[in-house]
């Protein structure tokens, strides 16, 4: 549908057509990133999962290949559901997944590479031992799935895996499996961490961090690194019934099999996620080629079924983030763009020194703006921030009035995707207000609100308070790509990415603002650097005429 396609994007991993959902096994083999997805061969909706698989040398241009598993088992045959990889000291590479079954139970199955030396690992083989785990007693038959990366176990010589799931009493649960072969498992007793009344974890990620204390604070971590006071452990989960991706940072104890977090009130599925938007059923693997743990995640429609079938697609993978703990908080993490994606700017513009004056905007000159990434550092003088008395304490970007609501010391930000008479418009933006305790407290707020003239499109305002340090401009980071938006706040402490449809800010008609709705201050953009994206060119594989 040619009415439709300005919505696909430039530099996102999208199939060519038909339906998307989770990242799956992503990993690194020999010159390689392999990405495999949840995918319906069928058509824009969710059935029929198969995985989708396709190969990158930087992980911006990709080449799709043929499907890597179909349900073809009795064991998957309504499903081959979420999975991760493992790479073991030998190299062997050992695929895990959930199948759903002919009776719809969730269980787990092992696959491995049909041929090792083929370093597009094109073809998998599923063991003949599968199911390799059934849901143990307690466990509800539609409530365990989406097995981790495995981690090393020296004590018993072991490699362990966990597996999200909920109890009797509407807990999410994470229950960890050791294993010597990756056939056969032990349930080890107790769980690794309970949170009450969140409901089923799905996806679960488990992986250590470096902390300040590490001489390697700025890499990420082999999935076997041992807890120490250099190395926490963040366990992440997708709530099933919020559909959003939570975090917590923590203390793993393998001899105890617990992971504890180091701040209960922010605990996973209560306390923060990776990204205040759109963005769900994410997983991390490590790259150990350029020692860093990297962040895939699936970014669903916001649009309808029937527009998503008109359009003969659905879903896009959000850019790949490198995931770092924030050594300078020591209580969040840090997600951000691969570095490898700033290969595609092109046309640099530098806005640097403007200012805006309270309650206007400021059209940045750069033509079409349908494929942007903007970094933007704002300056507010101190004598006004000192003017921001109580006002606006309990500010909270859904139910704000967003982009449009005006107070002393925000809204400020960038208009993206907007059409020339702002009438279709997202705001990425800050809004400064003070706490109880006297001191300022920052939020960092997408609104979809006026995202589109468009109809049956759910629009909100998402965001959270982001930490600003002593001495810290307020930092904007945002990519524009035709249907979506991915915000970070302070280098990457905070994330916002929303799904948006414009009907008339579209290709050379997009354009690109600055705004200052604060009644009481002008904001000075410090620093201010716009460049447009090319697109990346992406390949379909073709075994006639590979050369790969
Ligand atoms: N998607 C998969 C499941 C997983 C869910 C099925 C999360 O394995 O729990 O497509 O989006």
């Amino acid at each position: 549908n040619q009415m439709l396609s300005w919505q696909r994007t430039g530099f996102h991993f999208q199939p060519v057509k038909n339906w998307m959902n989770d990242p799956n096994g992503p990993l690194y083999y020999k010159g390689w990133y392999h990405f495999f997805y949840q995918y319906n061969p069928e058509g824009a909706v969710w059935g029929n999962i198969a995985w989708g698989h396709a190969v990158s040398r930087d992980l911006v241009h990709w080449t799709h290949l043929p499907l890597a598993m179909v349900p073809d088992q009795w064991y998957d045959i309504n499903g081959v559901w979420t999975g991760s990889a493992t790479i073991l000291p030998d190299g062997q590479i050992v695929m895990l997944y959930t199948g759903a079954t002919n009776e719809s139970v969730q269980v787990q199955n092992l696959a491995v590479p049909a041929d090792q030396s083929d370093t597009l690992l094109l073809r998998w083989k599923k063991s003949e031992a599968n199911p390799i785990l059934v849901p143990p007693p307690g466990i509800g038959d539609k409530d365990f799935r989406d097995p981790t990366t495995a981690w090393y176990e020296p004590s018993d010589d072991t490699w362990r895996i966990v597996i999200g799931s909920k109890d009797s009493s509407h807990s999410g649960i994470a229950i960890v499996y050791s294993t010597k072969d990756f056939i056969n498992y032990k349930l080890i007793p107790g769980i690794l961490h309970a949170v009450e009344r969140v409901g089923m974890w799905e996806c679960v990620d488990f992986y250590p961090v470096a902390t300040a204390d590490s001489s390697h604070a700025n890499h990420g971590l082999d999935p076997s690194a041992r807890p120490s006071p250099a190395v926490k452990h963040v366990l992440k989960a997708s709530m099933d019934d919020d559909r959003h991706d939570y975090y917590a940072i923590g203390t793993y104890d393998p001899a105890q099999n617990t992971w504890v977090p180091d701040d209960a009130s922010v605990d996973v599925g209560i306390g923060l996620r990776y990204d205040w938007g759109k963005f769900y059923a994410s997983k991390t693997f490590y790259d150990h080629a350029k020692k860093r743990r990297i962040l895939w995640s699936w970014i669903g429609e916001t649009d309808s079924e029937t527009a998503d079938i008109a359009k003969g697609w659905a879903s896009l993978q959000g850019v790949p983030r490198t995931v770092l703990l924030d050594v300078k908080t020591g209580s969040n993490l840090i997600t951000w763009p691969v570095v490898e994606i700033e290969s595609l700017r092109t046309r640099p513009r530098d806005f640097s020194g403007i200012t805006v004056d309270a309650g206007s905007t400021f059209k940045l000159d750069v033509g079409g703006a349908a494929q942007l990434d903007i970094e933007a550092e704002f300056k507010i003088s101190s004598e006004e921030l000192e003017a921001v008395k109580e006002a606006d304490v309990s500010y909270n970007c859904s139910s704000s009035g967003g982009a449009a609501e005006r107070g002393v010391l925000g809204p400020f930000g960038l208009l993206v995707l907007a059409n020339q008479d702002l009438t279709e418009q997202t705001a990425t933006y800050f809004y400064v207000s003070r706490g109880m305790d006297g001191g300022l407290n920052t939020h960092f707020c997408q609104d979809e609100k006026r995202s589109s003239k468009a109809s049956d499109i759910v629009k909100r305002i998402v965001g959270h308070s982001v930490p600003v340090l002593d001495g810290e401009s307020f930092a904007l980071r945002i990519l524009v790509d035709h249907s979506i938006v991915e915000s970070f706040a302070q280098g990457g402490r905070a994330s916002a990415t929303s799904r948006v449809y414009p009907t008339e800010a579209i290709y050379n008609n997009a354009r690109v603002f600055v705004f200052n709705n604060a009644t009481g201050a002008k904001v000075t953009a410090q620093s201010l650097k716009v460049w447009h994206m090319s697109t990346a060119i992406n390949e379909i594989y073709d075994p006639a005429t590979s050369v790969m």
